[in-house]
């Protein structure tokens, strides 16, 4: 006898039911040897649309620039420190995924979503930092450690280069430029960063704000696997910071 119950959950992105899985509709090995490419499977999972070639090209290029930055970053050096303590692999990728939050990698998202507010809301510059400052905080998207007016990022100023290149709309972009041009002025590493860079784009090219960390989280797996991999090749020790990069605050030892 056949028994109705209700659906536990509902998807809108793919189905697997048939000899393989369809994206959005979409056949896999149709996209395959059609000559589409992981941007395009992106765009159908992540907003249900078969983007173009150029909006393909601008994602890779998204990809290929924020993989890694080398092993000093939040994320990377958490993953580093799980592979060093012998931790397998996707433990300690997620460990480094943890770290992507709203000051390192994980402000992609609040950038799009700010940058668009502004946009949409016909904000001048000004109007748009008092805004921030008096409702949220540091603008998103804006600011770097190590990079500056005086040390470019060249992954920034590679993608802007190219999308105003391809002479497409880019309000957004247009936008969080002319922000970093008052930030940067106050203090030179308030520039326009690779996450507001790459939130004020995909925006451009519309992609939903929610989806866009998911850029940083995707392209930056890479990179994290990349460092587990390499500290399991060279068959790294257990790391121990030394104590001569710790300030010991705490009292000095004392009779109870
Ligand atoms: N101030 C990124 O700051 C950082 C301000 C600001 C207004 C701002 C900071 C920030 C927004 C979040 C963001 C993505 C924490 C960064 C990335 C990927 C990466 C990483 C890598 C990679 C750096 C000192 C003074 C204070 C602040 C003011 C700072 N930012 N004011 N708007 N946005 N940005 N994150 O150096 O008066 O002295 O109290 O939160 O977009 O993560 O390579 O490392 O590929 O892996 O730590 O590129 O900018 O300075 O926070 O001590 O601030 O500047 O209010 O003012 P710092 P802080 P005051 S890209």
């Amino acid at each position: 006898d056949e028994v109705m119950v209700a659906p536990l959950i509902r998807t809108t992105i793919s189905d697997d039911r048939g000899d393989e899985p369809c994206y959005d509709g979409y056949p896999a090995s149709e996209l395959i040897n059609k000559g589409y490419e992981i941007p395009h499977v992106i765009g159908l999972l992540w907003d249900k649309r078969l983007i173009s070639k150029q909006e393909a090209e601008i994602i890779k290029r998204i990809m290929m620039l924020s993989a890694d930055h080398g092993p000093c970053v939040s994320g990377a050096y958490a993953t580093i420190l799980a592979a060093c303590a012998g931790i397998g692999l996707s433990q300690a990728v997620a460990a480094g995924l943890i770290m992507i939050g709203p000051r390192f990698g994980g402000a992609v998202t609040d950038a799009g979503r700010f940058f668009k507010y502004a946009v949409d809301n016909k904000m001048a510059v000004d109007e748009f930092l008092a805004y921030m400052k008096k409702n949220h905080g540091p603008v998103p998207g804006i600011g770097h450690r190590v990079k500056s007016l005086r040390n470019p990022d060249k992954r920034v100023k590679e993608l802007v280069g190219y999308v105003k290149s391809l002479n497409i709309k880019t309000p957004c972009l247009d936008f969080a430029l002319e922000v970093e041009k008052v930030t940067a002025v106050k203090k030179d590493n308030l520039i326009l960063n690779v996450d507001g860079t790459m939130a004020a784009v995909l925006v451009d090219i519309g992609f939903p704000v929610d989806s866009l960390n998911g850029f940083f989280i995707l392209s930056r797996t890479i990179g994290l696997i990349g460092h587990w991999v390499d500290q399991k090749r060279q068959e790294s020790r257990l790391i121990r910071l030394f104590d001569y990069l710790v300030n010991y605050a705490a009292p000095k030892r004392r009779e109870v």
